[in-house]
């Protein structure tokens, strides 16, 4: 156990010391990190939403409309609880983090609006944010009704739903471009809290590893995440990894 936990502290020397002289770092978030709000991620363990087919077809532009009226109330429930979340050290740190580096994007696939709670300014969200409301048909954005109404959109009688990106729709075009050239820029990537497997979110780390910078991987599990030279794995929950590596880059602040 000792040697592990020496082990370990090396690593984060290590990492730590990476992000102290980097100029540009690039962090890419998922669920995990806000696993440790309370919010449950998509696919770890046994209380990952996603363990029944039925919750994962809510996620799909068609299986949304079949399902609309169950679809609707379960987002307007993850909204609220969202809403309810507070951030955790993870969401800090990060915040943190960001006034240190001269360079520094943000990049979540998250849509619970906790970085931005957090203090963080730059946060570029791939996936939408589940707190705004939009029409499919007329696009019009808004906000959950209290009391929960049905999903019909007040312009134009359209169907409301998240505004967030389903499976099959298209990830906003100028975000996912300016996280790729900025990805490609890093010296330093940190990828925390996710399993690494939808895409094009997926890809991020690789363009980074393509531009020669270091890849950070934080997560709780690394079955399934990129490796090799330039890759560390930082086993632990973000809550706690990340506030570790800060307060070693940067000791007496
Ligand atoms: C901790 C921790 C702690 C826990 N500390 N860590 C085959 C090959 C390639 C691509 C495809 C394919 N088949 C289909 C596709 C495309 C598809 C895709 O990638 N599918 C894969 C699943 C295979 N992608 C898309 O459809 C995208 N669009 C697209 O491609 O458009 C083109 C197109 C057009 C027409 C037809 C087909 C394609 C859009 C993707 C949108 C994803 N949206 C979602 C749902 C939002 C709505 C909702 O919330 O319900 O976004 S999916 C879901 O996954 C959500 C997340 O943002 C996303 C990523 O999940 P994340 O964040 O990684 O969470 P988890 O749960 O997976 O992982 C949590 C991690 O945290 C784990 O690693 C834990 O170990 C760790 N952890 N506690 C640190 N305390
Ligand atoms: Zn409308």
């Amino acid at each position: 156990m000792e040697k592990i936990t020496g082990e370990f502290h090396r690593e984060l020397e290590a990492a730590a010391a990476s992000i102290r002289r980097a100029n540009a770092v690039v962090v890419l978030t998922g669920a995990g990190v806000s696993a440790e709000s309370g919010l449950p991620t998509f696919r770890s363990g046994q209380d990952g939403m996603w363990q029944t087919e039925d919750v994962r077809n809510f996620a799909y532009p068609d299986g949304y409309r079949r399902n609309a009226a169950r679809a609707w109330e379960w987002y307007a429930h993850r909204a609220a609880a969202a809403a309810r979340a507070m951030p955790n050290a993870a969401h800090h740190a990060l915040a943190d983090l960001e006034r240190r580096v001269r360079e520094f994007l943000l990049i979540t696939q998250n849509i619970d609006g906790l970085h931005q709670r957090a203090g963080s300014r730059t946060v570029l969200e791939l996936h939408g944010n589940l707190l705004r409301t939009r029409c499919f048909g007329c696009e019009t954005l808004g906000t959950w009704p209290e009391p929960l109404t049905a999903p019909v959109c007040e312009s134009c009688g359209g169907l409301r739903r998240p505004d967030v990106v389903f499976f099959q729709e298209d990830l906003p075009v100028r975000a996912m471009a300016r996280a790729q050239a900025a990805a490609l820029d890093c010296d330093v990537l940190i990828s925390v809290g996710t399993s690494n497997v939808v895409w094009p979110a997926a890809e991020i780390p690789q363009y980074a590893l393509s531009g020669g910078a270091e890849v950070l991987i934080v997560n709780t599990e690394m079955r399934g995440q990129p490796e090799g030279n330039h890759v560390s794995h930082l086993h632990g929950p973000a809550g706690e990894v990340l506030p570790r590596l800060l307060e070693l880059a940067w000791p007496q602040s």
